[in-house]
């Protein structure tokens, strides 16, 4: 069970008896409030509860939500904000058609218009090119009801095998590593456990910036005593506070892994009872690091020899144990790789199924744990099932009403869709709640493929930089404008209920993509009446898969304040621990152990490119920006892109703090002004990826994807890095206009 809300004297007794007082001023401070609405946040995977406030079907406030047991109130800098977005002057209130007269560059129109248009140029490319020319691109932003019914409208309305989501930029290699390894691909562990780890290994994530309320979690496992470990390029703030900080040079993570596991194996820090009884590959996954000695590793990942095997020391003999990681090393052309290689140690240390015990990746958008298990992944259908198995596509062919030969086969994954667009084999794209402009690597590479489209329509309620290319734009619904559900990281189902109606002509997203299939002539097959109705067939779709959601209700989430997957049957209470018992979800109920032998990166450094470049995320700005780069304390707090390099980089290229520098890889180049920071290693420079247009770090970086995951290595890549326009060249930010706009 789920743990039970904290009562108000223990809540009194952890933050103290001002709790529940109102701040000076009232809790209302002068505003208006009709009704309080109790919700989530709309950014990142932690889905802390938040109430918002309502006044005249505007959201004008927030309150913390002490009561839900996640976050029990706190919420980071972006989530006090949120609330901001829909009062915008950029708020899009109308559909939208390209007019290259109109100011802007677009005009108003009706819906049955754009809709008309839409279905017609479907029609047309499909006619023309064959159904697999539409393609469509989705995002976990979107909430369990609308990811499965974008799954199910890709499928049976468009008829594409194409669709694929913007996880397979995110979480995927830990997606595919976890069901490689452990069968299922959730947390096997709920948040709680942390605290009862007595060591925290903290790999390639950020937590104090990007996962803010997972370290008051890490937070309680130190007050009990607990070491905690963090690997890591930058000496993030959490590395900070770490007892033992391992700088590797990025990519290098399964080098350090594997000596790891060396290191284990050679002193006997092993658990040979849950090896024996609970896993099968042991043998192979040991040969395959008998020469990853820690001196070999330190070569590679510039992690001294003595601090590997102190990891491996304090991970080997801890009796509890949690390994949290996230893109830093996950995005990577190994990024599969890597995720094994964590799992391997989690496993040959029997550090699975029991309290304060697991390797688990840190879910980072909204519902990215919940988006990537409904089916609209390019090869996945409801309940985490693989669309090429006959077995699996027969229970959602069942389910859907359809012949299960009218479900397409698998499709191509995101960037490879970019690809097919940019060679031609793809002609026309839906995309719902993705930014590929900003967030996919090889920008200019991006938008050339953009641009080819003959037709290209998107569903988002700003005009994201990738919507400027569109040829119909469609008024879609932000997060307080629409209900359902979304699955924290922790793999929580919670409940999203809606605080306002959409404004203007803004229509809720999926009612725009029911009315797209009832003009395709397949309204019969997307005939809701509500958002809990769509909830209620996805539970039936997910019935017998991994991600089985059966015995979940709307009602038994709210009053439970979340359920763990899987709720197999109805009255089941959820399972917030996996693995309990050391049982796996592969047939056989073992997990498997993997060969992980070092695979250097896509790119490696030369004479012309002698650096790394990393990218990545700021405490105050979420994803592609479009909805932070519009709020202005945001804004304020970290307004542009900045590169981040070590003082000795700094002296070499003759710069100090914020002189411009330029930045040139081998597919472009970006001019911003250096961070010079003893906190990062000197071999490598950050650059956060949140702003479009020539100040996109995305300009930068490499298409290459991991064989498994197809997940681009957003953070590997060789560059140079100069003085810009060489000696006595400008040093004035303001001179390049860097400042974004907003409100
Ligand atoms: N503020 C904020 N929070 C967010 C988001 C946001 O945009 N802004 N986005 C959300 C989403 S969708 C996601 S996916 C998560 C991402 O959360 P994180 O993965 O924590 O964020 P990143 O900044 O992408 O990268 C994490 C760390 O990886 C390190 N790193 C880089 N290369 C390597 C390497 O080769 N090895 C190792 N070990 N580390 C490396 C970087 O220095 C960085 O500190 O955050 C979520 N939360
Ligand atoms: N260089 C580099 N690139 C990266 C990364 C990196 O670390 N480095 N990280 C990658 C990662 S982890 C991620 S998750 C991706 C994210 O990349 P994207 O998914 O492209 O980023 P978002 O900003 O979430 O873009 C989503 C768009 O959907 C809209 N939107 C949000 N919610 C909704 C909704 O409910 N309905 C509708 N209709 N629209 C909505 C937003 O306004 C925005 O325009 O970026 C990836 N790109
Ligand atoms: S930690 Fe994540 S979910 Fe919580 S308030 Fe911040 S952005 Fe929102
Ligand atoms: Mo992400």
């Amino acid at each position: 069970m789920a743990r039970p809300p904290l009562t108000d004297d223990e809540l009194i007794a952890r933050y103290g008896p001002h709790l529940n007082e109102a701040p000076p001023g009232g809790w209302n401070a002068g505003i208006e409030v009709d009704r309080v609405v109790k919700t989530h946040c709309c950014f990142c995977g932690q889905q802390c509860g938040i109430k918002l406030k309502v006044h005249d079907n505007a959201v004008v406030g927030f309150e913390p939500w002490y009561e839900f047991p996640f976050n029990e109130g706190k919420l980071c800098p972006k989530g006090v904000k949120r609330y901001l977005q829909g009062s915008h002057p950029d708020r899009l209130l109308h559909p939208m058609e390209r007019d290259p007269a109109a100011p802007g560059g677009f005009r108003q129109t009706s819906w049955d218009h754009a809709l008309e248009r839409v279905v017609a140029e479907i029609r047309r490319i499909q006619a023309e090119h064959g159904d697999d020319a539409f393609a469509m691109l989705s995002g976990v932003s979107l909430t369990n009801e609308k990811s499965y019914l974008v799954g199910k409208f890709a499928r049976l309305a468009l008829h594409t095998a194409n669709l694929d989501y913007n996880g397979r930029f995110c979480m995927v290699s830990a997606g595919t590593g976890n069901k490689k390894a452990l069968g299922i691909d959730r947390a096997p562990n709920p948040w709680s456990d942390i605290p009862l780890a007595d060591v925290v290994w903290v790999a390639g994530a950020n937590v104090a910036e990007t996962f803010p309320i997972t370290t008051s979690y890490i937070w309680r496992a130190r007050d009990r005593g607990a070491k905690l470990i963090v690997q890591d390029p930058r000496v993030v703030p959490l590395a900070r506070t770490a007892d033992l900080f391992l700088p590797v040079r990025p990519g290098t993570d399964s080098a350090l892994f594997g000596a790891v596991l060396h290191v284990l194996i050679e002193r006997g820090w092993l658990d040979h009872e849950f090896i024996d009884a609970h896993t099968v590959g042991f043998d192979e996954a040991a040969a395959a690091v008998a020469d990853m000695t820690p001196a070999w590793a330190a070569d590679i990942t510039g992690v001294p020899a003595a601090r590997i095997e102190e990891a491996a020391e304090w991970w080997g003999t801890a009796a509890t144990g949690m390994m949290l990681h996230a893109r830093g090393i996950e995005q990577h052309t190994k990024g599969v790789d890597n995720v094994l290689a964590a799992i391997n140690l989690g496993l040959a240390t029997g550090k699975f199924g029991k309290p304060g015990c697991g390797v688990s990746t840190i879910t980072g958008q909204g519902n990215g744990q919940g988006g990537r298990e409904h089916g609209h992944k390019c090869d996945q259908l409801p309940g985490n099932r693989d669309i090429s198995n006959p077995d699996h596509r027969a229970a959602v062919a069942a389910v859907w009403g359809c012949d299960e030969a009218d479900i397409p086969g698998k499709g191509m994954p995101a960037e490879e869709i970019i690809e097919a667009i940019h060679d031609g084999r793809i002609k026309g794209l839906l995309s719902i709640c993705f930014n590929p402009l900003v967030s996919a690597p090889d920008a200019n590479f991006t938008r050339e493929a953009l641009d080819k489209l003959e037709f290209y329509t998107v569903i988002d309620f700003f005009l994201s930089e990738s919507a400027q290319h569109a040829d119909v734009v469609l008024p879609g619904s932000l997060h307080e404008e629409d209900e359902g559900t979304s699955t924290s990281g922790e793999g929580r189902i919670i409940k999203i209920n809606a605080a306002v109606t959409p404004p203007g002509e803004a229509r809720r997203d999926w009612e725009i993509l029911v009315d797209i299939a009832r003009r395709l002539g397949k309204g019969d097959l997307f005939s809701y009446a509500n958002t809990e109705q769509i909830f209620d067939e996805l539970c039936r779709a997910s019935h017998g898969g991994t991600a089985d959601y059966t015995g979940a209700t709307w009602q038994r989430i709210e009053d439970e304040m979340g359920l763990f997957w899987p709720i197999p049957e109805p009255g089941h209470p959820g399972t917030p621990r996996l693995h309990e018992g050391g049982r796996f979800a592969h047939p056989d109920g073992k997990a498997r152990f993997h060969p992980v032998p070092f695979k250097p990166s896509a790119e490696v450094v030369d004479d012309d490119y002698p650096l790394l470049l990393t990218t990545g995320r700021v405490v105050s700005q979420y994803l592609s920006g479009t909805q932070t780069r519009r709020i202005a304390a945001l804004v304020a707090q970290y307004p542009r892109p900045l590169c981040e390099m070590h003082p000795r980089l700094a002296d070499t290229i003759g710069v100090v703090d914020g002189d411009l520098v330029t930045v040139t890889s081998r597919r472009g180049s970006m001019t911003l002004p250096a961070h010079v920071v003893t906190t990062i290693r000197p071999d490598t420079v950050f650059i956060p990826y949140h702003w479009p247009g020539a100040q996109a770090a995305n300009q930068l970086t490499n298409r290459a994807v991991d064989p498994l995951a197809k997940m681009p290595e957003f953070k590997v890549t060789a560059v140079r890095v100069e003085r810009a326009g060489g000696r006595g060249a400008t040093t004035d930010t303001r001179d390049l206009g860097l400042h974004e706009a907003s409100s």
